[in-house]
């Protein structure tokens, strides 16, 4: 990435595509002089604005000029260092909202002398200028993607500076520990005392379990940031198509009274209660000599084997035997802790037959709702959002606190070898970096530009 803190930027930061209006940004040094060239306050005569003398957070209203015609009816907002998103000087022009007004405008403020910005380098800018650190950073691009609430929840806590406590908090406790050993170190020629050495190892093992906490808590990241992948299996027939359906309320697969309708895989994602669940329809197993068939149970298998959460059907409308050999199978074949079976069609079920299982008619909404509930209690990692704990989505993060976790068992390490205490100081420095990338305190260019990589541009 080309980058230099020195230029002016500029993007359209609203979406391509027809809309109200569209917001162009600019930041930098030049942000007011390249505005002043083109902004005029009347629209007969070229009436220019003094944008220094103007306060910061105003909004002005004008004209885009560009040889001696208008472009558009814009409105200005001011903002000036370091009172902005990126800590510079910065103006956000809302122009009407297209394509090519937007892009017009763009060019102009290009010709003028600013540069298109990079994608993400407006929030870049805002790193690096000190405004949020770099999990914060990150957190703006998760908000920019959220679909669910779940999601929103984590990252805007993290934009809040969550994470960033976190780290803080534990950075500080390390620095502590270090400050111990390494002034023994001044005094003592043989090392660490025997008691020292007990408190140490205990105040790194205590850091080591508030780390590792959080790094549990990526499981239930993940569901936030990517859904539950939650398959639909069963034998041929037992309702797992029309169940996705009306998850859905489409008509997305098809369905019929014919065993094996379904022969290859269906995917397509809903929310319940803010949670994303990633739904597959799966062909129903049973041994084929169909070729076509077998290859669709053999993609439903592998499926299945990916799944985070696994939905059995069991035909309520089978005879005795049928259903108890179904409750059998499923027993032996899955993994209870990531599914479950559910009888389907109660409406149509002949005959008592003693189980604990949950029932669903699609003929009964209420049944239908109990479901529902159901998939949500069992995906219930993600009540650590909910109940206000740091949430990690991110894998870079995750990456970062399993090193933290390996330097401080270095250290610890370490002690029980009797080492010299400048060993131990030199471990607990490594752990201290790898928590300081986290939030940027320790960074390199490598690390940013994957990061804002994927930023959007204009953001
Ligand atoms: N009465 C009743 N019929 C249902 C219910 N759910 C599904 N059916 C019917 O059961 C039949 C089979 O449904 P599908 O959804 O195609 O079954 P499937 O499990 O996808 O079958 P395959 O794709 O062949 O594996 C269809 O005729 C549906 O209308 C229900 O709750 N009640
Ligand atoms: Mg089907």
């Amino acid at each position: 990435m080309n980058f230099s803190l020195t230029d002016t930027i500029a993007a359209v930061s609203t979406p391509p595509g027809e809309g109200g209006i569209a917001v162009i940004r600019i930041s930098g040094k030049n942000a007011f002089v390249i505005t002043q060239l083109i902004f005029s306050k009347t629209k007969d005569m070229f009436t220019k604005i003094n944008l220094n003398q103007e306060k910061s957070h105003t909004i002005h209203f004008g004209y885009l000029i560009s040889d001696n015609s208008v472009i558009d009816e814009v409105l200005l907002s001011v903002f000036k260092n370091p009172h902005s998103y990126t800590g510079e000087d910065v103006i956000e022009i809302s122009s009407h909202g297209g394509t090519y007004v937007s892009g017009k405008i763009l060019q102009l403020i290009l010709n003028n002398g600013a540069r298109l910005a990079e994608p993400g380098e407006f929030t870049k800018r805002a790193f690096l200028n000190g405004r949020i650190d770099l999990s914060q950073a990150e957190a703006v691009a998760d908000l920019i993607k959220s679909k669910t609430e779940t999601a929103h929840t984590a990252s805007i806590r993290q934009l809040e500076g969550s994470l960033s406590e976190f780290v803080k908090k534990n950075r500080q406790k390390i620095i502590d520990v270090t400050s111990l050993v390494e002034l023994e170190l001044d005094f003592a020629d043989e090392g660490l005392e025997f008691v020292k050495k007990d408190e140490v190892k205990k105040m790194i093992i205590n850091i080591c379990k508030d780390i590792k906490k959080i790094i549990d808590s990526y499981i239930a990241g993940k569901v936030i940031r990517e859904g539950v992948n939650l398959v639909i299996a069963g034998k041929p027939n037992s309702g797992k198509s029309s169940l996705f359906n009306f998850l859905l309320k489409s008509d997305r697969a098809i369905v019929s009274t014919v065993a094996g309708t379904t022969r290859d895989y269906l995917e397509e994602s809903i929310i319940i209660n803010g949670i994303m669940f990633n739904l597959t329809d799966t062909a129903g197993l049973r041994s084929s000599d169909d070729f076509i068939e077998s290859e669709g149970i053999h993609r439903s298998r592998k499926k299945i084997s990916q799944a985070d959460l696994i939905v059995y059907l069991i035909d309520s409308s089978m005879n005795k035997k049928d259903i108890t050999d179904e409750i059998e199978f499923f027993n032996k074949n899955f993994d209870v802790n990531k599914s479950f079976a559910l009888m389907s069609k109660s409406d149509l079920k002949k005959n008592e037959i003693k189980h604990s299982l949950p029932e669903i008619s699609l003929l009964d909404e209420p049944s239908v709702e109990n479901l529902k509930n159901l998939l949500v209690q069992k995906s219930i990692s993600v009540s650590s959002v909910s109940a206000n704990e740091i949430t990690i989505t991110n894998h870079r993060h995750k990456l970062c606190l399993e090193n933290t976790i390996k330097s401080l068992t270095d250290a610890v390490n370490t002690i029980d070898k009797n080492l010299s205490g400048e060993f131990i100081s030199v471990d607990l420095r490594n752990a201290m970096t790898h928590l300081g990338e986290i939030t940027g305190e320790v960074t390199n260019d490598e690390i940013l530009n994957n990061i804002f990589r994927n930023f959007c541009i204009g953001k």
